[in-house]
């Protein structure tokens, strides 16, 4: 046990939790696997605000209907290097994994390629979904749209989701370099994590509601976000909608907004997958050693880390002593895993 307020958690025993209390609220047995899966990861990770702490959202989803837990991804090849992946309504987590397994080969075979997930409810961190796309050696990307929550550059009121981009490279010790972070400033996540525990943000997160700059977390959720770097994370939000929504048929934040019944859970939209193998861009040989000189140089720098290493040190500590978790949380997520359903 932790204090009074936290608790700690093997991994095993979160990861049978939150398999089990999706199974009692009604996903089939691959469906709960595939989401406690990214959720456990998260906390694995220690990302607070994509683990655990998603579980309510996941189970109001599918108490409402809005979500099928039980449903299967279909896969159809619609061009020579790309694949569209339809998740039927279910949770990200099984379409991802069978568009990662669709698309590794078409990436070895086209050098380039990506796969367009639609009809699905994702509500993960993304560094999970390209993961293993990296450690087999392929660069990746993914995108993907969420609801209203950001205001664009010039806007003070929502507008893009909080839009997150994941971008992953292969090193030479077989592990990766993934940068994964949201378009708005901060997850909206993190900032419901604040309002729950009454902190407040530094300036440059968000407005209230009147459209005012406001440190307060509350009234940033009852307001609008504010994207990273002004109206340069303002452009990168936009290029994310185009590219989980315009391109690929699937509803852009503000449709999945007025689509979505709003139970906690995650709206109906798509993802975008990319993916491409450095052995086929003309420096098989050298690639890989040449962009490793070129990190090594880079981590040398001053106070210069390499996004992901503060993940990476928190999965070996975590492996190690569990999870750090709320105690309500903990205490909630134990009590649907034994509710009747
Ligand atoms: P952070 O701002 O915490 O981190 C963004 C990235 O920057 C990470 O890769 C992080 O690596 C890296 N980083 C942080 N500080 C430094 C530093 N000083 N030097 C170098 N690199 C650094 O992430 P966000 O709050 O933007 O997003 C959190 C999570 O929320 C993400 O996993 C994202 O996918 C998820 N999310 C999901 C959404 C969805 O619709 N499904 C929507 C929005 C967000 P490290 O982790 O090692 O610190
Ligand atoms: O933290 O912004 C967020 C988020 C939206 C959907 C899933 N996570």
């Amino acid at each position: 046990m932790g204090n009074d307020d936290t608790t700690n958690v093997s991994l095993q025993d979160l990861r049978t939790t939150l398999h089990a209390a999706l199974f009692r609220a009604g996903c089939d047995s691959e469906n709960a696997d595939a989401v406690a899966s990214v959720m456990a990861a998260a906390d694995g990770d220690g990302c607070a605000s994509h683990g655990v702490f998603r579980l309510a959202g996941y189970l109001a989803s599918l108490k409402s209907g809005k979500v099928n837990g039980q449903t299967r991804p279909s896969v159809a090849r619609l061009a020579p290097a790309v694949i569209r992946v339809d998740g039927r309504g279910g949770f990200a987590p099984l379409a991802m994994n069978a568009a990662r397994e669709a698309l590794a080969p078409v990436v070895r075979e086209q050098g380039i390629a990506a796969a367009a997930l639609v009809n699905v409810h994702h509500f993960s961190a993304l560094w999970v979904d390209i993961e293993p796309l990296v450690e087999a050696g392929l660069v990746a990307m993914c995108f993907t749209a969420y609801m209203p929550a950001v205001a664009p550059a010039g806007a003070r009121k929502p507008f893009f989701g909080t839009n997150p981009m994941a971008f992953g490279w292969p090193r030479a010790d077989g592990g990766t370099l993934i940068f994964d972070q949201a378009s708005a400033a901060m997850a909206r996540g993190d900032i419901m994590i604040a309002a729950r525990e009454g902190h407040t943000l530094p300036p440059g997160v968000g407005l209230d509601k009147t459209g005012d700059p406001t440190t307060d977390p509350r009234e940033i959720l009852q307001g609008a976000q504010l994207t990273f770097g002004g109206y340069k994370g303002s452009a990168i939000a936009m290029m994310v909608e185009l590219l989980a929504a315009g391109l690929i048929g699937q509803p852009f934040s503000f449709e999945a907004g007025e689509e979505d019944n709003h139970d906690g859970g995650p709206p109906r939209g798509g993802v975008l997958l990319l993916a491409s193998d450095p052995q086929k861009f003309g420096d098989a040989a050298g690639w890989l050693e040449h962009s490793e000189a070129f990190l090594r140089r880079l981590s040398g720098l001053d106070d210069v880390r390499l996004p992901g290493d503060r993940r990476a040190k928190n999965r070996e500590r975590i492996a190690r002593e569990g999870a750090r978790l709320p105690a309500k949380l903990w205490a909630d997520a134990v009590n649907a895993a034994r509710s009747p359903g």
